[in-house]
């Protein structure tokens, strides 16, 4: 009997290295409460892998611009139901830039609720995608297009501090609009869609930016994927060779 060389039939590793996609970027989603640090971890994570492309895309560039009628009423507008974002235009984006191809992102004022008509964020072709935003685990459609979901896990009182800090600084409002929104409208979603969505995670980090040993392990694991990654575009037909022996 002599040994025979056969092929496992997978490839590097899955999904990305997918022989009829091998340029396929890598797509991380990044999700948790209002103010949780998830710009932050994503910030992190963007340093750490700065030899490779990267797009940050946010959910909150896909806000509807309200309309006419909805900013008369504004504090009664609930800007965290996930209503409130253009997911189809968000799964376009995705899906473009999974593509190789260049997208414009909308940008998204806080302080008019609008949108900008004359100016966008050009994207480009990239090897990581990270989509992040308080609600980007609840369509499943957007969810199936990830690799690897983080889950940023920060107490409530941790997060509503910063979210008045932020609210009041950066985007230009008042700490009484910004604790009736919260019990209006904040709290209430998180409890009904973002915690909900904390199943769907494969890493959860608690303490968010403050962690910066979740944020090595999970730049270490990106690492790995990308290094298979780079290996599956070079030699795209190479599979996993396993030897056995025939009786
Ligand atoms: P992050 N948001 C506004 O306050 N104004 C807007 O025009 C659009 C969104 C808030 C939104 C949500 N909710 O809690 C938060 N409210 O932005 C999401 N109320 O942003 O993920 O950075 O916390
Ligand atoms: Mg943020």
């Amino acid at each position: 009997s002599s040994p025979s060389f056969f092929r496992t039939g997978v490839s590097c590793f899955s999904p990305i290295s997918d022989p009829a996609a091998p340029n396929q970027p890598f797509v991380i989603g990044v999700t948790g409460g209002t103010a949780s640090g998830k710009t932050t971890v994503c910030d992190m994570i963007i340093q750490q892998l700065h030899d490779h492309r990267i797009v940050l895309v946010n959910q909150d560039s896909f806000y509807r611009g309200l309309t006419s009628e909805e900013l008369k009423n504004v504090q009664e507008y609930n800007f965290d139901h996930p209503d409130a974002f253009d997911t189809e235009q968000l799964l376009h984006c995705i899906d473009t830039l999974k593509s190789g191809q260049p997208y414009q992102i909308p940008i998204y004022d806080f302080k008019t609720h609008q949108r900008k008509t004359d100016a966008f964020r050009q994207v480009n072709a990239c090897d990581v995608i990270i989509l992040e935003g308080i609600l980007v685990f609840h369509d499943s459609r957007v969810r199936d297009l990830m690799h690897m979901k983080i889950f940023v896990d920060t107490d409530a009182d941790v997060r509503l501090a910063r979210r008045i800090r932020r609210d009041t600084v950066e985007r230009g409002r008042d700490i009484d609009s910004v604790l009736e929104q919260y019990a209006k409208f904040v709290k209430p979603a998180f409890d009904d869609f973002v915690l909900p969505s904390k199943k769907y995670a494969d890493v959860i980090i608690p303490r968010g930016g403050d962690n910066h040993v979740a944020v090595d392990l999970i730049v270490q694991h990106i690492h790995t994927k990308l290094g298979l990654h780079d290996l599956c575009k070079i030699y795209p037909n190479v599979f996993l060779i396993q030897s056995t022996f025939q009786i």
